[in-house]
């Protein structure tokens, strides 16, 4: 049978009854990936998984919590719905949108948005505006918008994104058999580290696992408020969609991190495009920047020994890695970060050559 998508999938969990509209692109149901090499760096008895959330529909976590968002806007009568974005629930908003006939806007920070993002939004016909500022001036924007016009926003302040991205935690959960040791995953506006905790505190609740996740969030150090400990006025990173210096669930995320036993810390964007080049030639997973974050933290904490004490002989351990989103996202940075092909004639000689290639 198909997978049919989050909010059936796990109907009883979310804010929908029967009357609800559905609108989905069959997301969710997303590989949870068993590392080669990476687990390696830890031992036998460390298990790394990758949760591949680039293979949604629009090749982000976001779509998860668009099909609630969105269907649950439908229900109220919404005709239109707008977010700021750094280009991920840009992408995602307008293909929802587009699938349920409402209109979209987005607000983007002009010149900041990867490439495949923006052509994302452009392609599935939302009104794309970009502004002269920030990701945090467009949310600042969108929020004042929402609150005097009929236009409903789906950032991830909107609680129906949060309840429909708790469903990865789920997933983690139904496949694991139980929830994981560790969470690693990147933060930003902080709507996915909210999400993915109260997920596992639900089914901790309701008894599907019995024990809970260390939460590691992960920050780029240019876009660090979280680990500084105020607002950055200008946030910069490689990691464009982490790229975001007032978060609008800051509380949350610090409760995650807390009640959790984890923590919240930086990672320099040398380290971000480390991590990026080991998944892409050492796991063969092509993530974008700020998804690369989280395995960047990941290789952070076990150089400092944080796994240590965690680590003994007789202990099994479970990392999972959120990754967030899918590589092909922002191709320049893909080709910026590699050595360009090499040019050479027509000819075996010079291909063999060019390719070091001795048979
Ligand atoms: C790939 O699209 O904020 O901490 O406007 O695209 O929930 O914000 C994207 C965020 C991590 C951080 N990885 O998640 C947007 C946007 C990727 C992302 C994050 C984002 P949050």
């Amino acid at each position: 049978m198909q997978w049919e998508g989050v909010i059936r999938h796990y109907f009883k969990h979310l804010p929908v009854s029967e009357k609800t509209p559905v609108v989905t692109l069959l997301e969710g149901n997303t590989p949870l990936i068993l590392t080669t090499n990476i687990s390696r760096m830890f031992g036998e008895h460390v298990r790394v998984y990758l949760k591949y959330e680039g293979l949604n529909p629009t090749a982000s976590f976001k779509d998860r919590g668009m099909t609630v968002a969105v269907s649950c806007a439908l229900e109220r009568g919404a005709k239109a719905i707008i977010c700021a974005s750094t280009g991920n629930t840009s992408a995602s908003a307008s293909a929802y949108a587009a699938k349920s006939n409402l209109n979209c806007i987005v607000v983007i920070p002009e010149g900041a948005i990867a490439l495949g993002k923006l052509s994302q939004a452009l392609v599935h016909g939302a009104k794309v505006v970009a502004i002269k500022g920030n990701f945090d001036d467009a949310l600042a924007l969108v929020r004042k918008i929402t609150s005097r016009y009929p236009v409903e926003l789906v950032n991830s302040l909107n609680p129906d994104r949060i309840e429909g991205q708790k469903t990865a935690a789920f997933e983690i959960c139904d496949v694991l058999g139980k929830a994981p040791e560790f969470q690693v995953m990147p933060v930003g506006n902080a709507g996915n580290i909210t999400a993915y905790w109260k997920g596992y505190k639900e089914y901790k609740e309701i008894g599907n696992v019995d024990s809970l996740p260390r939460i590691l969030g992960f920050q780029a150090a240019g876009a660090a408020p979280l680990v500084e400990g105020y607002p950055v006025k200008n946030p910069k990173t490689v990691a464009t969609a982490i790229k975001i210096g007032n978060p609008a669930r800051w509380k949350e995320a610090v409760a995650a991190a807390e009640e959790s036993k984890g923590l919240i810390d930086k990672v320099e964007d040398e380290e971000i495009l480390h991590a990026y080049r080991l998944l892409a030639q050492k796991e063969g997973i092509f993530v974008e920047p700020a998804s690369a974050a989280c395995v960047a933290g990941l290789i952070k904490l076990n150089k400092i020994g944080y796994f240590n004490k965690y680590k003994k002989v007789d202990s099994k351990f479970d990392i999972v890695c959120i990754l967030t989103g899918h590589g092909l996202k922002d191709p320049d940075v893909a080709v910026r970060e590699s050595p360009p092909p090499e040019v050479v004639p027509p000819d075996e000689g010079a291909v063999l050559e060019a390719a070091n290639f001795k048979g």
